[in-house]
């Protein structure tokens, strides 16, 4: 029985993080007997980040050291059958929504100042009133920091959207209208980009990246067809 750690529920998302979401998708496709628990506050992982494994004794932090961890001790499942060409598009594809497109859904949420109270409530809603302000703003400075080191946050928001706007044409280019990436059944790079889009397309209330994903409708319906697939959804 494995154990995946991630965060709690948050802005109508069952599964916020999309690594969290995505981990558990892999863990339903491939069978195996899971629960999911959640904590709050992410820096009392072991790495600092959500999701963790903890697996037969062991734990296993971030999502692709859980995915390897998985095909190792599936003797290959999850990439099995894949072209070495195949899994080369995967990671390419991966890294285009993991390290790129991520840190734009992150800077929706957490940096318009429209959509910044959402991020109270949902991230810091259970903490006394009387720190929230503070734990909250503290964690905010941080996010804003780490975005402007990535790169990102130093273009202006017009700017940003162009960033997301050929992100979001280059995934709605490189997912099939019918079935799935590599065949007929979804797998490990399906699961990435469906659970990052999941949380871009069905966070409530809908931030600026929500709005412009909108307009990609291939990609819109991929997504719904992968967590459809493998039966887990990221929102409630
Ligand atoms: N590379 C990691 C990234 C995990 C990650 O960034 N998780 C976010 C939640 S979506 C987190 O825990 N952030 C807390 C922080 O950066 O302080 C993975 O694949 O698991």
């Amino acid at each position: 029985m494995f154990e995946l750690v991630a965060l709690p529920p948050a802005f109508g998302m069952r599964n916020v993080s999309p690594f969290c979401l995505k981990a558990e998708m892999l863990l339903k496709a491939l069978d195996l007997s899971f629960t999911v628990s959640q904590i709050s506050d992410p820096r009392k992982a072991p790495k600092g980040k959500l999701p963790y494994l903890v697996a037969d004794g062991r734990i296993i932090p971030d999502s692709e050291l859980i995915t390897e961890y998985l095909d190792a001790t599936t003797q290959g499942r999850v990439y099995a059958g894949l072209s070495a060409a195949q899994k080369a598009q995967g990671v390419a594809l991966t890294r285009l929504a993991e390290d790129h497109l991520y840190w734009i859904m992150v800077a929706s949420r957490w940096l318009d100042p429209d959509w910044w109270p959402n991020v109270v409530t949902g991230f810091f809603g259970e903490l006394p009133a009387i720190i929230r302000p503070i734990a909250s703003t503290m964690a905010r400075r941080q996010v804003a920091q780490t975005y402007h080191l990535q790169g990102l946050g130093r273009h202006s928001l017009e700017e940003q959207r162009g960033f997301a706007e050929r992100d979001l044409a280059a995934l709605d280019a490189a997912v099939p209208a019918e079935d799935f990436l590599f065949g007929p059944d979804p797998g490990i790079f399906d699961f990435t980009v469906a659970s990052l889009m999941a949380g871009i397309y069905d966070n409530k209330p809908a931030t600026w990246l929500t709005g412009l994903a909108q307009n990609y409708e291939n990609l819109h319906t991929y997504s719904e067809r992968v967590q459809a697939a493998v039966g887990v959804y990221g929102r409630h």
